[in-house]
């Protein structure tokens, strides 16, 4: 995988340094990027002061995991402004965007980076939420895993240049890869949370990231990626933000309630708590 990442980096007609000159021609793709390095600073600064207080070591485990979002995400812009993790890519024949120019290159604007670093930061926010319905590790990291492979194979779609049908072919088992998520919030993790006495917490968290994390397929769709109804610019500030609502947001939310009622996120004994007879 990183061989080919560097070849795309490398092969592509477009120095990195004439990447980061176009991205900062144009002003509203660049703040599509620059939004959310600052959102990122903010929320890693914000969640230190807010849980400076912590004991409760799963309460500090959710915090770590809410961090860690934010960290991966300041990263991934950082890629993007930088043209690092920007590539011209040609797409595909029978592509909507087939023969589409880019700064004088064939190809369309590809913001790789993006599927890549999701793989690393969407883990950190199930893993949060797994933690705040109460559920165990086996469903906690059927979902990152699930997650990982859900990233991964979104990287391929939109990296695939060889054919159409496998770029969908790609998307289609990402976006199978994404329901067993959703099913593991909407069914198991509901119901955990419920009984662990975090309900109306969950419900808010998982509302804000299921109908958040469908948007991401939706615009993939839409974008220069997908049917290419939706320019660049455009489907950047999509995914800015919904990255907005999915990571600070859902971030902001989850810590309030964790520095406010520390006793009621750690769970009943047979969910993981961090008291041994805490039921
Ligand atoms: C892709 C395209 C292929 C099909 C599917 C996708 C789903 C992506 C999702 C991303 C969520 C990202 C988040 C990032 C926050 O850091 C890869 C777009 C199903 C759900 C929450």
């Amino acid at each position: 995988l990183a061989f080919g990442l560097q070849r795309i980096a490398l092969e592509n007609g477009l120095t990195q340094a004439e990447l980061f000159e176009y991205v900062f021609d144009d002003t509203v793709l660049a703040l599509s990027f620059v939004l959310n390095i600052a959102l990122a600073g903010i929320t890693i600064l914000g969640i230190a002061y807010l849980g400076r207080n912590l004991t409760d070591p799963r309460a500090k485990m959710i915090a770590i995991s809410l961090m860690l979002i934010s960290v991966v995400s300041i990263s991934s812009y950082s890629g993007l402004a930088s043209g690092l993790t920007l590539s011209v890519i040609e797409m595909p024949s029978g592509h909507p965007a087939e023969g589409t120019m880019t700064a004088g290159e064939d190809g369309v604007l590809t913001m790789w980076g993006r599927y890549l670093t999701w793989t690393f930061s969407t883990p950190f926010i199930l893993i949060a939420l797994g933690m705040i319905a109460g559920s165990n590790w086996t469903k906690i990291l059927t979902t990152v895993a699930f997650t990982i492979a859900m990233c991964v194979t979104g990287l391929a779609a939109a990296l695939t240049t060889s054919s159409l049908v496998m770029r969908w072919w790609w998307f289609v088992i990402s976006s199978i890869f994404f329901l067993v998520i959703v099913y593991v919030i909407l069914v198991d993790w509901t119901a955990e949370a419920e009984a662990t006495g975090t309900g109306d917490l969950f419900n808010t968290l998982k509302l804000l990231t299921v109908v958040g994390w469908f948007g991401y397929p939706i615009l993939w769709a839409l974008g220069v990626e997908g049917f290419a109804i939706l320019d660049v610019a455009i489907t950047s500030w999509g995914y800015s933000v919904l990255d907005i609502i999915t990571k600070y947001i859902v971030t902001f939310v989850a810590m309030f309630y964790v520095i406010k009622e520390p006793d009621a996120i750690t769970g009943g004994a047979e969910y993981g708590s961090s008291r041994p007879g805490f039921a």
